[in-house]
């Protein structure tokens, strides 16, 4: 069946006014995105609710207030997200075979979580409550979809160290995305669900230069690690990430500061996001599988930089310090 290519206007809460992909007349859905569709659960907790449909192809005004406004960014987020796969690393989708995905919004009453169910290759976001704010921002929604991405390749399990690999490779590429995506509105950074307010004073969800700013997550492996919850013992692959890209140090990026010293208190010297990325991804589609922990992590990303540089390059040399400065390796 043909349809036309539409582009709708979405006014985000979180990115703006943004370019989506939407199908006549009019509804959110994105052809050239594997038909990627955008659900109004209007606080039901099961099903797909309605999709989001229109006489005019203006999504949201802004403001939470207007049920739309929470899809476009989570439309965007979506697009943003399958962009990046396809475009970075030459991946047609979540499961590289051009199927979209579709994406729930205003689940339940008061939910403060986003979640990827591999059952319905769907991805769910809540409203959040109190001074909590919906649950779609660009980096939330990056970390979802990429759930999605590890359950149909490394396929990590979800508890003890793989669980934290699978949880930090959510991270990694939800910043990779917000990088890429170079909205002027939300500017990427190595923090996560910044804008969302989560913790109702401002701060992130989580921070990938030091993860124990969080006051939960560890900023280097120990033995041990496997049984503290997924979403902190995340904190060293984490780090590892944003050791390998911008080095150890304090260093300012796009108005954000950070700080990253390692375990070893040797200095790391980056290579870039982009080759980080290219490293991490290489490795969790090629060789990480379900049960890699920590040290075959190690083992994994040096494979993964050797063929992509060389084994003398000095791309394999800082994928090996920067293990070294979160105690895997030494
Ligand atoms: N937002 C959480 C995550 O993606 C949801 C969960 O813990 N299942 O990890
Ligand atoms: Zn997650
Ligand atoms: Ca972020």
């Amino acid at each position: 069946e043909w349809q036309a290519i539409e582009n709708g206007v979405g006014n985000t809460e979180y990115s703006g006014q943004v370019t989506l992909g939407t199908a006549p007349s009019y509804t959110l859905t994105d052809t050239t995105r594997g038909n990627h569709k955008t659900y109004n659960l209007n606080h039901g907790t099961s099903g797909t609710g309605t999709l989001f449909s229109g006489s005019d192809d203006v999504w949201g005004n802004g403001l939470a207030s207007n049920a739309e406004t929470a899809a476009a960014d989570a439309h965007y987020g979506a697009a943003e997200t399958w962009d990046y796969y396809k475009n970075v690393h030459g991946r047609n989708g979540i499961k590289g075979d051009g199927v979209g995905a579709y994406s729930r919004v205003h689940y339940g009453n008061n939910y403060v979580n986003a979640f990827w169910d591999d059952s319905c290759f769907c991805m769910t976001y809540g409203d959040g409550s109190g001074n909590a704010s919906p649950l779609t921002a660009l980096d939330v929604a990056a970390h979802e979809m990429t759930h999605g991405v590890t359950s149909n390749t490394a396929d990590l399990n979800y508890s003890g160290e793989s669980g934290g690999l699978n949880e930090a490779t959510s991270d990694i590429f939800a910043t990779a995305v917000e990088f890429y995506a170079n909205n002027t509105t939300d500017k990427g950074d190595y923090l996560i669900g910044e804008k969302i307010d989560i913790n109702g004073d401002g701060t992130p969800l989580r921070y990938q230069d030091k993860p124990s700013k969080d006051g939960a997550s560890k900023d280097a492996w120990y033995s041990g690690i496997g049984n503290v919850d997924v979403h902190y013992s995340s904190g060293p692959a984490n780090h590892f990430f944003y050791l390998l890209s911008e080095g150890s140090g304090a260093k300012t990026i796009n108005g954000v500061s950070y700080d990253s010293p390692t375990s070893d208190g040797l200095p790391v010297t980056g290579i870039g996001r982009d080759k980080a990325a290219l490293i991490w991804f290489k490795a969790l589609t090629t060789k990480f599988t379900s049960t890699t922990n920590y040290a075959a992590a190690r083992t994994g990303t040096l494979a993964a930089a050797g063929e992509l540089y060389g084994t003398t390059s000095a791309e394999y040399t800082a994928v090996a310090n920067a293990w070294a400065g979160i105690n895997v390796g030494t």
